[in-house]
């Protein structure tokens, strides 16, 4: 039996953070003013841990003063949002415009950042007259785009989305004056003409809605395969991971580039913002920081993973508003330049050890009640009624829990129908899931989990009453009697058998 820790400890202050409060206090005790220590920015927090952290800009926004400086100093690597963009550099064929791209490398190289080039190939912001080549020339047309680009930013570039978009949702080849001239064939040429003008670059396909496991993930696994089996030089996959609260988390992303990055590939979070509808409140921004801190995680944990790009670190330069009505609040800084709590999130996860914890507080104060919903242990339903309760001082952001029911499937089908019945959070809420355990122990082979795609909860607060129902997809009958997590209780009352999880770390519960 694995007892696991009821409660996350409350960290000590580092020796830095000691110093620099007996620092405060011999100024304020001088009568001068309590100095701010500087703090690490979130590059050198990335750096620290053998990744980058970047954001997007734009030409129109490189006027504004304040933008610029916290640009310059807070992040170690750029993108260009447009600039680098066909319409941009060769709006009529064979005649190349890199002045835009170029004031992006130039500040870059000013202030010691990388540049990751975007794109050479895309659907989109195309200018027309690539559409209207005779299919026998798109090839041609395409690569001298690629050769004139790659080798202009020789260099000045240190990795390039080479392929962008190449995918619909469904996991099929999107459609593209490429893509309908040369099939997918076009994909391997583009690397293999990028390769040939910048033989240093790191070399890209970056789509979006790839960041979890799913069908579109599932093709860009398959396609990148293919071409590294076929010998074409690709260095690695951008997940661009426009996320948005409403649409909950994408599902297993740590997993997702794992498998990435098991194929030999770096994997790069090339484009984060997490969007909302408007106006923000605490819960949306405290599910925002919740997803910001989960990307880094998720890259932290992966070796590949190279670095971060946030798409534009400030709402008042961010696509989102024109693109979506009604939503924005997506970026790291609000739009009077001044850091979110998404912001402390990042730190933290990143490993600052000077936020003071003002992030989220203790995420540990959480228990699970329970009862069985269920009168017929012997028939082929599981119905747990579960209540999830903050016993801390400080909200919990939903997003980040999930709760474990361990129990046996016993005989018949190995699949699992999950429904969730009421909730005073609403089911929509509620995500639920049955999971098998990696080795089996007494009374759990499988677990159903139950998690939250938004949402917080306040100090002293309970979910209210979670009715779940799980059954086999063969509606064989279960042996509920000896399930680790049953109880015949049908009052609630503290589950210590069923566990509670915050950003994966067991908060409460005892493992079977
Ligand atoms: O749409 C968000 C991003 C999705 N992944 C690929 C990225 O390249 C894309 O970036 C955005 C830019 O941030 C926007 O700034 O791409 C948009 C176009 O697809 C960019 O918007 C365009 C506007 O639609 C144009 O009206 C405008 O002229 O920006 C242009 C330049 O400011």
């Amino acid at each position: 039996m694995n007892l696991v820790k009821l409660c996350r400890q409350s960290r000590a202050p580092g020796l830095p953070a000691l110093l620099a409060g007996a620092l405060a206090l011999a100024t304020t005790l001088a009568g001068g003013p309590a100095a701010a220590a500087p703090q690490d920015t979130l590059h050198e927090l990335a750096a620290a841990q053998g990744r980058y952290f970047g954001s997007a800009t734009d030409n129109p926004e490189l006027s504004d003063a304040a933008y610029t400086a916290r640009l310059g100093s807070e992040f170690g690597q750029l993108t260009p949002g447009n600039s680098m963009k066909w319409d941009t550099t060769e709006p009529a064929r064979g005649r190349f415009d890199f002045a835009k791209g170029d004031v992006i490398t130039d500040f870059a190289r000013q202030h010691g950042q990388t540049v990751r080039g975007h794109t050479l190939v895309w659907h989109s912001q195309l200018p027309g007259w690539v559409g209207s080549l005779p299919p026998a020339q798109v090839e041609t047309a395409m690569t001298d785009h690629i050769t004139a680009e790659a080798t202009h930013y020789r260099g000045a570039v240190t990795a390039w989305d080479v392929v962008n978009e190449p995918f619909n949702e469904d996991g099929t080849f999107r459609t593209s004056p490429f893509y309908t001239a040369l099939g997918s064939d076009y994909i391997a040429s583009a690397l293999r003409a990028a390769h040939a003008a910048d033989p240093d670059a790191r070399l890209y396909l970056n789509d979006y809605n790839i960041e979890g496991l799913g069908a579109k993930s599932d093709a860009m696994y398959a396609l990148v395969r293919d071409l590294l089996d076929e010998g074409v030089p690709l260095d690695g996959v951008g997940m661009q991971a426009h996320l948005a609260v409403q649409y909950g988390f994408p599902y297993e992303m740590r997993a997702n580039m794992q498998r990435f990055a098991d194929l030999g590939l770096d994997v790069a979070v090339t484009e984060l913002d997490v969007r909302m509808q408007l106006p923000a409140d605490a819960a949306k921004l405290a599910t925002q920081s919740s997803y910001y801190r989960q990307v880094t995680e998720a890259c932290l944990a992966v070796e590949r993973c190279v670095g971060i790009t946030v798409w534009d670190y400030t709402d008042k330069y961010s696509w989102v508003p024109s693109t979506f009505p009604g939503e924005g609040a997506a970026n790291l800084y609000d739009d009077g330049l001044l850091p979110k709590p998404a912001y402390t999130a990042v730190r933290t996860a990143l490993g600052d050890e000077d936020d003071g914890g003002e992030n989220g507080g203790d995420p540990g104060a959480l228990k699970v009640r329970y009862r069985s919903g269920d009168s017929s242990p012997g028939d082929n339903q599981i119905k747990p009624g579960l209540q999830l309760v903050n016993t801390g001082t400080t909200p919990v952001s939903l997003p980040d829990v999930t709760v474990r029911y361990w129990f046996t499937g016993d005989n018949g089908a190995s699949t699992y129908g999950t429904w969730c019945d009421w909730s005073p959070l609403g089911c929509a809420t509620v995500t639920h899931r049955v999971a098998a355990l990696g080795s089996p122990a007494a009374g759990a082979d499988h677990y159903l989990e139950v998690g939250f795609g938004s949402g917080s909860l306040a100090p002293g607060a309970s979910t209210g009453e979670i009715q779940l129902r799980l059954s086999k997809t063969d509606w064989s009958d279960f042996d509920e009697s000896d399930d680790y997590s049953h109880t015949t209780g049908t009052s609630y009352a503290d589950a210590p058998k069923i566990g509670v999880y915050v950003g994966g770390e067991p908060v409460w519960g005892i493992e079977p």
